[in-house]
């Protein structure tokens, strides 16, 4: 034990928390950690750049060219990540070792190496989003609300692919599989029919949902934005369409921390949702003036959606992703960076004073919740992660062991 340890875990005592049930509490989060931080969401398909509304900005050296480079950065990152792990993937990460093959056909056989990989460092579980951009049947923007009905098919057959691809690495994994869907499409400039991209885009997804899957195993989200880069003025898939759409059919919103106006928060979204369904599925990212997704940091809002799912004990209903994309820095740093804030927002949640603050709120006594709210911001949490990290046997100091990587193998290629 550290001695810093000592003295947060007496300062927390005296509030009446108990350090020793939130770092074993921590041990149990998995956080899903997306494969596309590494290669700048570029995939191994062929696709070649990003497009759809999203992009990535910078070129810092060292970006992972192929399938052996990506796991090979994916698993030092790993190593430097405390706590449960999961795969985050996406379908352009499909190991096609030349196969003429394209995304409607992807199979079980094409992830195959992947299942391998998890298997290998020990991951928990792996979740699956289907690829709806990067490609030459993205028509005009659209997806599954293209008025070109092969389009349309297209889509539809690549969705229902993911979904028997993710039964696969359910039962490979022994875990459940989340299978999020989101969709560049929208438009540009003010559109003169709104509804019907929306009503294609509800048929569609009726008939991904139509095929027969076990729905202990996979899950399926839908994930709305609110706009995207050369898609201002009007998105289909909008958070009213895809909640309603969710509520009906029985299956799981993906809030996005990037995708709602500005002075909207996911942290309210989540105790509006708890009342309502089972299983909210998250991506956690930073949105700097807009959905920029730089690397999550320990800011208030990561805090306070950490909050959300330790005081309403939904470590279990809220699934934990992260989507976060940064080619300007080292990447290996962002993903560990962005990883550990995570983890610490929980940690800091964990070791609030929940059931006094909520007993002070409850009994109408909310000057006293305010004083004890502040104070409590003031105890030595650093004391308490540094325990966490010594008994998850990862060093505090990331950087060094990422720095020498670097040296030796990305600045080699
Ligand atoms: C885009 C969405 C989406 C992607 C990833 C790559 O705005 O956030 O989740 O970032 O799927
Ligand atoms: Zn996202």
């Amino acid at each position: 034990m550290n001695k810093y340890y000592e003295v947060a875990k007496a300062e927390y005592a005296s509030y009446g928390v108990d350090t020793e049930r939130a770092i074993n509490a921590l041990r149990e989060i998995p956080i899903s950690v997306h494969c596309w931080q590494g290669d700048d969401v570029v995939g191994l398909d062929g696709a070649g750049r990003l497009s759809g509304g999203i992009q990535t900005t910078g070129n810092y050296a060292g970006r992972a060219r192929n399938f052996n480079e990506l796991c090979a950065d994916l698993q030092k990152a790993l190593s430097l990540m405390p706590g449960k792990k999961r795969l985050n993937l996406h379908a352009s990460y499909a190991v096609l070792n030349g196969e003429q093959v394209d995304r409607d056909k992807y199979s079980s056989k094409h992830f195959a190496p992947w299942v391998k990989f998890a298997q290998k460092v020990g991951l928990q579980g792996i979740d699956f989003n289907p690829t709806m951009f990067s490609h030459k049947n993205v028509k005009d923007g659209l997806t599954l609300s293209s008025p070109d009905e092969s389009i349309r098919r297209f889509w539809v057959e690549h969705c229902k692919a993911c979904i028997r691809i993710a039964e696969y690495f359910a039962q490979e994994m022994n875990s459940h599989c989340l299978v999020n869907i989101w969709i560049p499409d929208g438009y540009k400039d003010v559109p003169a029919d709104r509804l019907s991209p929306r009503l294609r885009l509800k048929q569609s997804l009726d008939e991904i949902l139509s095929i027969d899957y076990d729905k202990d195993k996979v899950i399926v989200a839908v994930e709305s934005k609110v706009f995207g880069i050369g898609v201002e003025s009007y998105t289909v898939g909008s958070n009213e369409f895809y909640q309603n759409y969710a509520a009906q059919k029985g299956i799981c919103c993906l809030l996005d921390n990037g995708h709602y106006h500005p002075t909207e928060v996911v942290s309210d979204k989540i105790p509006a949702l708890l009342a309502f369904y089972n299983k909210i599925a998250l991506h956690v990212t930073r949105g700097v003036r807009w959905d920029s997704d730089h690397v999550v940091l320990l800011e208030d809002e990561i805090k306070e959606i950490a909050k959300e799912i330790v005081r309403n004990n939904a470590t279990d209903k809220v699934l934990i992703g992260l989507d976060y994309f940064d080619a300007s820095i080292n990447r290996l740093s962002a993903w560990v960076t962005g990883q550990r804030a995570m983890q610490r927002a929980l940690l800091y949640a964990l070791l609030l004073p929940n059931d006094r603050l909520r007993a002070l709120q409850e009994s109408g006594r909310l000057t006293e919740l305010m004083v004890l709210q502040e104070a409590v911001k003031d105890l030595p949490f650093g004391g308490v992660w540094k325990e966490y990290l010594r008994r998850e046997a990862v060093q505090e100091d990331y950087f060094s062991e990422i720095e020498q990587y670097e040296k030796e193998v990305l600045g080699k290629r």
